[in-house]
């Protein structure tokens, strides 16, 4: 439980730029912090209404609540903390307001301000990892930390039984989900989809219609539903709807809770998933999965999508590789989105893709949990 040399409280400030995954990432380790660490934990987040999407108990309209043992502050409409905690941590480097710093300068001792940056597989995050940038003005230790994929760099958010409840999710619980969500198991081939509205899903879908395979597609409600609608060209859709054409099922689910999305991922053969929470999460589920990372300007992200492609290919043989990389690239606009013959491709070498993503998530579980460095990390850097 509790170790007396971590630090014992911790703020957390998460500013909500789109989308889930800084309230996602956030409400994550807020809860490893507490629930494995036995820390005081509070998160101060400027969207509550994110989080509640999240974590349906959340009250999105109340200033200061404690939601799972977490003490979760609306800001700024919480005010100020009293007293800064003893670690702060920024997180994704979304910029401190100048009157906390403020207030961290003054207090005694200064807390330890850690920015938690953005996953990457890029090679450059293990020697940046862990680095020290006081703030320019304020004697302030501030220190920059890195997640990754690697012993060197911050590791990826784990709970500790996650793998556990993964393994135990059996056929019979597979089955339980999609019949809790309205649907009967057919044990066809099944696909969950989370992506951005940019995302080919016409192009895909129509693919997979086209095919021999009957294929599932498991589609949280979201920014890719219009593309649903118009696919099917229906005027609306409803959650435990499912439309049919050809091969293809789609199944509309709601938008689930974070705690049940893994269920999700456990219960389909392939996963596509998004951002940076999802992806991780898609890793730990042991299947194969399509990522779609988060659109940057100067083509970030496609440096984001290779750094990954290099790390998590190596050792897959060149005809799943060269077939993987495809998809991968068609599906994030690097190539034409035209899958009548990519999918079929991917699809040939899905078992192939499935061991190794099996072989992946066991490398992962090696390398070190993020809660767990980051509390290493603080107790280490706190006199
Ligand atoms: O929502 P995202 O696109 O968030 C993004 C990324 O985090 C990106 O790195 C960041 O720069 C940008 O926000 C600002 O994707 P991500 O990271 O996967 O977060 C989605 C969260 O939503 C994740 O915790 C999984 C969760 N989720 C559910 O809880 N239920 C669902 O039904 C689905 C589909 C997702």
């Amino acid at each position: 439980m509790a170790d007396p040399n971590i630090p014992q409280t911790w703020d957390i400030f998460c500013r909500v730029i789109d989308n889930f995954g800084d309230a996602g990432v956030c409400w994550r380790l807020a809860r490893l912090l507490r629930h494995e660490h036995g820390l005081d934990v509070r998160l101060w987040i400027d969207s509550p209404r994110t989080l509640q999407a999240l974590h349906p108990a959340l009250d999105p309209h109340s200033a200061r609540q404690t939601c799972d043992g977490i003490s979760v502050c609306s800001w700024p409409e919480a005010g100020l903390p009293e007293k800064p905690a003893a670690v702060v941590v920024e997180a994704f480097g979304c910029g401190l307001p100048g009157e906390w710093v403020a207030r961290m300068a003054h207090a005694q001792p200064p807390p330890l301000w850690i920015v938690l940056e953005y996953l990457s597989a890029e090679p450059w995050v293990d020697s940046h990892h862990g680095l020290s940038s006081p703030h320019p003005q304020l004697s302030l230790p501030r220190y920059f930390f890195f997640p990754g994929f690697t012993a060197a760099s911050g590791g990826l958010l784990r709970e500790a039984d996650l793998l556990a409840r993964r393994d135990a999710f059996d056929a019979a619980a597979r089955a339980g989900f999609w019949r809790q969500s309205g649907f009967r198991d057919g044990g066809a081939l099944t696909l969950s989809l989370f992506a951005y509205a940019d995302a080919p899903l016409g192009s895909l879908l129509g693919a997979l219609a086209a095919g021999a395979e009957p294929t599932v597609v498991a589609l949280p409600e979201g920014v890719l539903w219009p593309a649903a609608r118009a696919f099917f060209g229906v005027d609306s859709l409803a959650a435990g709807q499912s439309l049919r054409r050809g091969a293809l099922e789609l199944r509309l689910l709601p938008f689930l809770p974070q705690a049940r999305y893994d269920e999700l991922l456990w219960a389909c053969d392939l996963n596509f998933v998004r951002g940076e929470d999802s992806f991780v999460r898609a890793q730990w589920a042991a299947r194969p999965l399509v990522w779609q990372p988060y659109r940057q300007d100067d083509g970030a992200h496609l440096r984001k999508l290779e750094a990954f492609l290099v790390r998590h290919g190596a050792g897959l043989n060149s005809a799943a590789l060269t077939a993987y990389r495809d998809f991968m690239a068609r599906w994030n606009g690097a190539e034409a989105a035209e899958f009548r013959a990519a999918w079929p491709a991917l699809r040939a070498c899905l078992d192939e893709l499935a061991g190794h993503a099996r072989a992946w998530a066991a490398h992962l579980s090696t390398q070190g949990e993020l809660a767990a460095k980051l509390a290493d990390f603080a107790r280490s850097r706190v006199k």
